[in-house]
């Protein structure tokens, strides 16, 4: 088959990237064209998110492929969950997103369950409940009389809304709308009631369109100053874990994964949603996947601590190298200060070290004092988080998980690998890094017609990249540092 290429824009809550895909002769080759920063933009006490600057680097984006000379099949977009972009009658995007870490939205998940009970919203969406998701937004911005929303008639995520200003076209993705906490799993379409207990017309959200549906093509500026033409814009999934999800080089289906990032997203793949008892008590998620499966999982805090913690030391001068911060964890003291990565404390401190340490004095622990600790102490407790919320997706999982495949920028880290397998106690597989944008090339490559399912596209995965396999070792120590990981954090 003649080769074909692909571009993939791909935006976590730090940084977004251009990659270009061509899958050529059953296997896959990526270039990033461009990298690019995706901070949340204060504005007075609030957190947006400046979607006209991620605009602006998609321009830039578009014109390297120009000068890649390369022709491309196809666009996708893969962003962070939940957030979402209001959008007025005539089709003007009204104002920037809320970032999901504004405050505005602390306390609304509480409130909104004196309007319908929290075990009804649970029981609908099978979704974790989180302050920050869509439903407790758009809540939040009802509840404070919020002119934009008044003006608004349409929500669209922010994949979609990207994809609207690349286009000009509006769609509701299923994989990012599942994120909402508005969606039902099990009929795969909006609750209507939901959005009414929360004062918003159910007419705010469009009909939902599946992985693989073509949204339109650039716009006749775009396709002009980019001297690319009409390229086509297709709907991946839209939700970045879930197109990284699509990209794990499993063999069956007997692993849990990790997707590893600013979250750990930790989970199985499932069919159907698995809502009861027991994943409301845990707080389990179910979001929707590819091809009719489930994503079942669990949001871990994850590299979010340690990128605030080098936030902080880069203001005070120091960057650090990864190499460097992995040396540096090794050699500081072994399980000396453990937190509860989830604590709330941790969600957006003005600074991280001071509520790491503030946590460890009152866990009655040695806080520590050195970048090394710091690091150590973050790497450590996620480590042993990674068993506690593995252990539940074992009893839960309706097969045996045999092995935990790291998948995302924290599977380069073989020092947390390495942890993490002795942590678990079974094999951890590592790659790629790069899943979420492989994800969406190869949902791409598939809408293309140069993949069939799945299944074919994971195996194009396992043969293009390389994986790298750690298994467990120094059971006894980490099993000791569990059971102190238990106590402190309850
Ligand atoms: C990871 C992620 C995660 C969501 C969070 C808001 O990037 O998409 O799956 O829960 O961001």
């Amino acid at each position: 088959m003649k080769n074909k290429s692909f571009l993939a824009f791909d935006l976590g809550a730090t940084s977004g990237r251009s990659i270009l895909g061509t899958l050529d002769n059953g296997r896959l080759q990526m270039k990033e064209l461009t990298r690019f920063p995706n901070q949340m933009l204060q504005i007075g006490d609030h957190f947006h998110w400046n979607i006209y600057s991620l605009f602006e680097h998609f321009k830039v984006a578009l014109a390297e492929v120009k000068k890649e000379c390369v022709e491309i099949s196809s666009i996708g977009i893969d962003t962070w969950g939940v957030d979402f972009a209001l959008i007025a009658k005539d089709g003007t995007i009204l104002g920037a997103p809320y970032a999901y870490r504004d405050p505005h939205t602390d306390g609304m998940p509480e409130k909104y369950f004196e309007i319908i009970p929290r075990e009804k919203v649970y029981g609908l969406t099978g979704i974790q409940v989180m302050n920050f998701n869509s439903l407790y937004q758009l809540f939040a911005l009802k509840q404070a009389g919020n002119s934009l929303l008044e003006a608004a008639s349409e929500v669209l995520f922010m994949p979609d809304a990207l994809a609207y200003l690349l286009t000009g076209n509006k769609v509701v993705e299923y994989t990012i709308a599942s994120t909402s906490q508005i969606l039902n799993p099990r009929t795969k379409q909006f609750e209507s009631q939901l959005l009414e207990a929360a004062g918003i017309s159910p007419s705010m959200l469009g009909e939902i369109v599946m992985p693989g549906h073509r949204i339109g093509t650039l716009t006749d500026d775009l396709a002009d100053e980019s001297e690319l033409g009409k390229v086509p814009v297709v709907a991946v999934a839209g939700h970045d874990t879930a197109s990284a999800v699509a990209a794990i080089p499993a063999e069956n289906e007997r692993f849990a994964y990790l997707s590893s990032g600013t979250w750990s997203l930790m989970g199985i793949e499932v069919k159907d949603a698995i809502i009861n008892d027991e994943t409301y008590a845990l707080n389990f998620t179910n979001e929707g996947g590819i091809e009719g499966t489930t994503r079942f999982l669990k949001n871990i805090t994850g590299m979010w601590l340690l990128e605030q913690c080098l936030k902080e030391w880069k203001r005070e001068g120091i960057t650090y190298a990864y190499e460097k911060l992995v040396h540096m964890a090794e050699s500081a003291p072994a399980f000396q200060s453990l937190i509860d990565s989830d604590h709330a404390s941790f969600a957006n401190p003005v600074s991280m070290t001071k509520a790491i340490v503030d946590y460890c004095i009152a866990s009655g622990q040695t806080a520590p004092s050195t970048h090394a600790e710091f690091v150590r102490c973050i790497f450590e407790s996620l480590s042993l988080r990674y068993k506690y919320v593995l252990g539940k997706f074992i009893n839960l999982a309706p097969f045996t998980i045999e092995k935990l495949h790291v998948i995302g920028g924290g599977s380069k880290n073989p020092l947390l690998n390495q942890w993490t397998a002795n942590a678990i106690g079974i094999p951890v597989l590592a790659g790629p890094s790069e899943a979420t944008a492989i994800g969406n090339i190869m949902i791409q490559a598939k809408t293309a017609g140069c993949v069939d399912s799945l299944s074919e596209m994971r195996q194009i995965i396992r043969e293009s990249i390389q994986i790298e396999e750690f298994l467990p070792e120094n059971k006894g120590d980490w099993e000791a540092a569990y059971q102190k990981f238990l106590k402190i954090t309850g």
